[in-house]
């Protein structure tokens, strides 16, 4: 995150780091992406984010990387869903998005805690202008590595139309995606963020807007960050995760 400030513990209960370990690897897990825990045993991140053939798990329930928070909690992913139109061009990123199945038994895998809530999906779509708060452990002003604590910023949500301008994204963008930022810089998701969540709060309920999902660098002046627009998925998140075995 870019322009963001430390989280306190419990500030944004549904963040988990997804985690990845290279196959047949004496190394260990280590961070690729954020995500969202939307029940308690299915994360939402980005599709980009999924590497066939590699063991993943996600981390809940912790502000810090680089050490053991009493507060966490590590599930082993049981399952991938990437979706069947997800594409990645030179140009931009469609239908960024993917679904973890957590190992777990009986629809019980995370445990709810104050560090650990789930996010609630959205039922309409918020107003251009509308402040909401982006999160994740990606990389910084200061380092190309990321944050070992997790950081968070406001972000302004932005119109399909002006974010189609020629001097921003142009004619890339495609309803499976919204731009949100600062359009004068400084203040963007990065690399290290994607899949993380971008939530509005509605009606009380902090609701998972957008996924972190790409952008043309980060902090730069008229290239705000891109996000998969969940409520385009809905019927797609449903139908995944309420379909009986
Ligand atoms: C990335 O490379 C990435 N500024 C993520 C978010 C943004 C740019 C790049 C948005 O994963």
């Amino acid at each position: 995150i870019y322009g963001g400030l430390k989280v306190s513990p419990g500030a944004i209960p549904w963040q988990v780091s997804v985690q990845e370990k290279p196959k047949n690897s004496q190394l260990s897990y280590r961070h690729v992406c954020g995500g969202v825990l939307i029940s308690s045993c299915w994360v939402l991140t980005a599709g980009h984010c999924i590497e066939p053939n590699k063991d993943m798990r996600v981390v809940m329930g912790s502000m810090a990387l680089d050490r053991l928070d009493p507060a966490a909690q590590t599930v082993e992913v049981e399952d991938t869903i990437l979706h069947e139109n997800y594409r990645k061009t030179t140009e931009a990123v469609y239908n960024d998005i993917a679904l973890l199945k957590l190992k777990g038994t009986e629809g019980f895998c995370a445990n709810e805690t104050q560090f650990v809530k789930t996010a609630c999906l959205p039922d309409a779509q918020l107003p251009d202008g509308m402040e909401c708060t982006i999160s994740g452990w990606g990389a910084t002003e200061e380092s190309d590595y990321g944050s070992s604590h997790l950081l968070d910023a406001n972000v302004l949500l932005i119109s399909q139309e002006k974010c189609s301008e020629p001097k921003i994204y142009g004619s890339v963008l495609d309803p499976s995606m919204f731009c949100a930022g600062h359009l004068l810089g400084g203040v963007d998701s990065c690399q290290g963020d994607s899949g993380g969540p971008l939530t509005c709060k509605n009606n009380g309920d902090h609701v998972i807007y957008g996924l972190v999902s790409w952008g043309d660098q980060c902090g730069k002046k008229n290239k705000p960050g891109v996000y998969t627009r969940v409520t385009h998925f809905l019927d797609w998140i449903r139908s995944k995760t309420q379909a009986t075995p």
